[in-house]
């Protein structure tokens, strides 16, 4: 009879990645893959709040010349990019979503493991892209949104363009991986017994998302390669002089661009609905309505890109039906936020950190909903848009709803990843600076805005009654970045000095607390069964998985084994081996860097090489992976 304890050292041995460097550029490993996500994406992270604190310094007072209005173009730019693209979506999808979802879902590994290690280099390979056109000067300076004419050829004459352009396409990929990966995961590799309706409401706020990006990036890569046509090869796309449409770029960005938003925020609203049940000891209010909610939010905001369109002159009939498509996105939002109230009120609350950060979260969403209301109303839209209410506006949703719920996140999920409890205290401390820093910098926004004052105004003139609202809100920029080094360096500090915090600290409701802290390579040594979407809390299953670890059932340890689960009901339907780490994904990362780099100096000879480069590196990828275990 073979011992748990042998089960378990088979396991480890099956499981077991290379030892060092070598074995973090190899990993196939969502965990490891998930951590290289979190790491990378806080240095960018830095780098957006680094441009947002120059341009507060630029704007503490009128007439200033800290930096030129070149510059102050390629640091807003970058830095709505950065925080966009390279920060909340890599860290929620990337970091949280790679990490937690096999976890929760009983799984051992994501479904495709090689190409989430793939997405994870070429999302790095693409942000490296990004910083070496800002630092060599060329960083794309037409806004985020990059509207043309101003981003044509004739207009940007240089080369920052092409790094917008290029840049963002190679962002694009990874993101679509990620996607692609969570989907199929979530949809397949259940644990035994985990139907939708005993799905975690984290995991269906990352399906909706996932759902998001397959089907708004294609929009935006569109116009992307339409605008590196018109800028580099003759094409017409946006000349309006030839034909074109300045309009088409519009239509393309935004019906990409709204539904980013809420790929920006639902898998927040996941975190939150993971925290509250933790920290109020009850059940989701609501649960099915929630999950619909999740995914309706983010079906409806396909349905609604022309509000960022109504000062274009389109007609006005247009205008009236995308403002009530708009105002169909409060429902679903709307159930969420009284799910939540009602649940930490009718709970019994602690109000630890990540809980204090989700209440945070549920204070900044509302009132930055309620300023998104107001642009329903057209002519108030068309008084407003391109004003600092508008940045104020984007900021409260997205830091508020957002970025609250990643840091709530961060210490929640702190002793799972670590194995260390995190000093309490100051965890606090930092919530109550960052919450205050947030309100004083973002709020006055909203003042100086119906004072009349622009967005991505390099400075201002000292009488038009803007600069005390400008340097309370560089104050509490320098506020907020207090708050965040402390919230970082209480958690490194904790790191290496916090206690022991055991599998289960918080008694958490699902399954990624079944396991120890940190999780094995294996994650589970038995596939546990479920019964309900709060797995941890059902003793009884999680007695009978160590009676099934003792026989041996459901172990899969007879090699890199994974159930896959029937889509609705979530039943294993069969066993499937899984690829282990591997050099290619590094590998066919490195080749398509290398094309991409040849697009943006338009070396158009030198990208066909590296693209013949990258087909045979995808052979090698499909072909036998050297044997690495007995
Ligand atoms: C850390 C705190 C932050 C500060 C101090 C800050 C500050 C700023 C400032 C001053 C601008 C330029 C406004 C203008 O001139 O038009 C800006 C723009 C922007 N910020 Fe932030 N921001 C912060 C965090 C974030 C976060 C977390 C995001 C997340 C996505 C974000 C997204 C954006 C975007 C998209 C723009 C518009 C860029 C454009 O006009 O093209 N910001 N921010
Ligand atoms: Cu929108």
């Amino acid at each position: 009879m073979t011992s748990v304890a042998e089960r378990v050292d088979r396991l480890e041995r099956q499981w077991a990645e290379r030892p060092g460097v070598l074995g973090w550029l190899t990993t196939t490993d969502h965990k490891r893959v998930g951590l290289l996500y979190f790491w990378t994406t806080l240095v960018f992270f830095g780098a957006g709040g680094v441009e947002a604190l120059i341009m507060r310094s630029q704007l503490i007072q009128p007439n200033n010349d800290l930096v030129g209005p070149e510059t102050f173009d390629q640091l807003f730019t970058v830095h709505g990019m950065t925080m966009i693209f390279w920060f909340i979506i890599p860290m929620t999808t990337g970091a949280f979503g790679n990490y937690l979802v096999p976890l929760m879902i009983g799984a051992r590994d994501m479904a495709f493991p090689r190409m989430n290690a793939l997405s994870f280099w070429i999302f790095l390979a693409s942000g490296i892209f990004l910083y070496i056109g800002l630092f060599s000067g060329f960083g794309p300076d037409a806004g985020w949104f990059n509207y043309v004419p101003l981003a044509d050829r004739l207009h940007d004459p240089s080369r920052n363009i092409e790094f917008y352009t290029v840049g963002l396409a190679f962002n694009s990929i990874a993101s679509t991986l990620t996607a692609a990966n969570l989907i199929v995961t979530i949809l397949k590799l259940r644990a035994p017994g985990m139907s939708f309706n005993r799905m975690p409401l984290f995991c269906f706020a990352f399906l909706a998302a996932s759902f998001g990006l397959i089907f708004a990036l294609p929009s935006l890569s569109v116009d992307l390669i339409f605008l590196f046509l018109q800028r580099n090869l003759g094409f017409h796309f946006f000349d309006v002089a030839h034909g074109g449409s300045s309009f088409l770029w519009q239509h393309l960005f935004w019906f990409f661009g709204h539904p980013e938003v809420y790929i920006l925020i639902v898998p927040a609203f996941g975190i939150a609905t993971e925290i509250i049940p933790a920290f109020t000891r009850r059940k989701m209010i609501a649960f099915p309505l929630v999950a619909i909610a999740e995914l309706l939010v983010v079906f409806i905001g396909f349905g609604v890109w022309a509000h960022h369109m109504f000062a274009t002159g389109l007609p006005s009939t247009t205008l009236i039906f995308f403002a009530g498509a708009t105002s169909m996105v409060v429902i679903p939002s709307t159930i969420q936020v009284f799910a939540w109230c009602m649940s930490i009120y009718s709970g019994r609350p602690k109000f630890k950190t990540p809980l204090l950060f989700i209440i945070g979260f549920i204070v900044m969403f509302v009132a930055g909903g309620l300023t998104g209301i107001m642009f329903l109303a057209i002519p108030f839209d068309q008084q407003t848009t391109d004003t600092y209410f508008v940045v104020a506006h984007f900021h409260y949703i997205i830091f508020g709803a957002a970025v609250f719920p990643i840091f709530g996140g961060m210490y929640y999920w702190f002793p799972k990843v670590t194995g260390k409890l995190y000093f309490e205290r100051p965890g606090q401390i930092s919530f109550w600076i960052i919450f205050a820093g947030t309100n004083l910098l973002f709020f006055p926004m909203h003042i100086v805005g119906l004072l009349g004052m622009p967005r991505r105004v390099y400075t201002y003139p000292g009488d038009m009654g803007w600069t005390s609202y400008n340097v309370i809100e560089s104050i509490g920029g320098y506020i907020t970045a207090v708050g965040i080094l402390a919230l970082f360096t209480n958690l490194v500090v904790s790191y290496f000095r916090g206690p022991p915090a055991g599998p289960d600290p918080w008694h958490g409701p699902t399954l990624e607390w079944s396991v120890p802290s940190p999780p094995p390579e294996y994650n589970f040594a038995v596939i546990p069964t479920v019964s309900s979407a709060y797995a941890n809390w059902d003793a009884e299953d999680r007695e009978r998985d160590g009676h099934r670890l003792t026989a041996g059932v459901g172990t899969l340890e007879r090699g890199h084994e994974q159930h896959v689960s029937s889509l609705i009901d979530g039943w294993t339907s069969e066993i499937v081996d899984m690829p282990h780490s591997s050099p290619w994904p590094i590998l066919l990362a490195l080749a398509l860097s290398l094309l991409f780099a040849m697009l943006v100096i338009t070396h158009y000879l030198f990208a066909a090489i590296f693209a013949v480069v990258l087909a045979l590196t995808l052979l090698g990828w499909h072909g036998k992976e050297p044997q690495e275990h007995g």
